[in-house]
């Protein structure tokens, strides 16, 4: 459990198994085919990821003999290999894929609507427990994947947190401009919808909200090279303490890395340059 999801007793890798099945369906949205994602904390602990979009394939494998749906649960890195846009962005368990989620969980339920029907299969610790079956017809599309976290392999921290989980999505939501996450806890009815169509601007908005800023808009761009797209929203305020976030493929880089470095340095040269070619720097300023 260690390499695929971290600690298993202070719940970070309780955390990550919920993080895990929504980087798919994140991936779903980027892809263009998703614009909702449901997770529900259940009073037992379980958790619920929903999202309308195309549903995993339930055809079956031609030379597996399984449905694409059950290789996908229960196949480390299965997942992208069904996929033909081949985007896999959003990062969850170093993309090894909700079949990581599905062995450390005593039981997850997976329901799919795809294909006229609704589909569904369950397992208990990795392994199927039923066939996928054919349910009733339908017009929607989507995947839900329901788990309880193994409680043998899970200690001390055993209860999800809403805080925990709520700030991922809220950050998720940012980063992934116009989809929307919500997040219900069954067990004290709070709910929270995350919907920013502004991206990571609306991020640094909100960031400076209990700031007095020193420029109303926030300088927002994005821009790509040799293949690595890179996001930038930054607005000053009158504070001394800065606040310098920064993720890649949608996971919070905590000890910040080159891309930090590198982008700071860049942002200082440049308003140096700037400055000193404009004579700002002078001894009359
Ligand atoms: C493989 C192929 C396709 C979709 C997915 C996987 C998929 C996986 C997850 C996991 C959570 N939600 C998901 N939604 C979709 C696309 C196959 C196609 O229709 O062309």
């Amino acid at each position: 459990p260690g390499m695929y999801i971290g600690d298993t007793d202070d719940g970070t890798g309780l955390h990550h198994l919920g993080f895990e099945v929504v980087a798919n369906s994140v991936d779903e949205a980027l892809a263009g085919h998703c614009t909702h994602i449901e997770v529900v904390i259940h009073v037992d602990n379980s958790v619920t990821v929903k999202d309308n979009g195309r549903g995993i394939p339930v055809g079956m494998h031609p030379t597996e003999k399984k449905p694409a749906a059950e290789l996908v649960m229960t196949v480390l890195h299965a997942g992208g290999k069904f996929n033909q846009d081949n985007y896999k962005v959003s990062g969850g368990l170093h993309g090894v894929g909700v079949s990581a989620v599905n062995a450390l969980s005593d039981w997850l339920r997976l329901e799919i609507w795809r294909d006229g029907y609704a589909w569904e299969q369950e397992y208990a610790r990795g392994i199927p427990v039923t066939e996928l079956k054919r349910l009733a017809p339908t017009t929607e599309r989507g995947t839900a994947v329901t788990f309880h976290p193994d409680p043998t392999i899970f200690k001390n921290v055993i209860a999800f947190s809403y805080e925990q989980l709520g700030q991922k999505l809220r950050e998720l939501a940012y980063l992934n401009s116009g989809l929307a996450i919500s997040i219900h806890d069954e067990r004290n009815d709070k709910r929270q919808d995350f919907v920013y169509e502004g991206g990571i601007a609306t991020f640094v908005t909100d960031m400076n909200a209990t700031n007095t800023v020193i420029h109303p808009d926030v300088i927002a761009f994005c821009a790509e090279h040799e293949g690595v797209t890179v996001d930038v929203a930054l607005q000053w305020n009158e504070s001394y303490n800065e606040q310098l976030v920064c993720f890649t493929n949608t996971i919070k880089n905590r000890d910040g890395g080159t891309h930090l470095t590198g982008f700071r340095q860049a942002l200082t040269r440049t308003i140096n340059n700037y400055a000193t070619e404009f004579k700002l720097l002078g001894k009359d300023n």
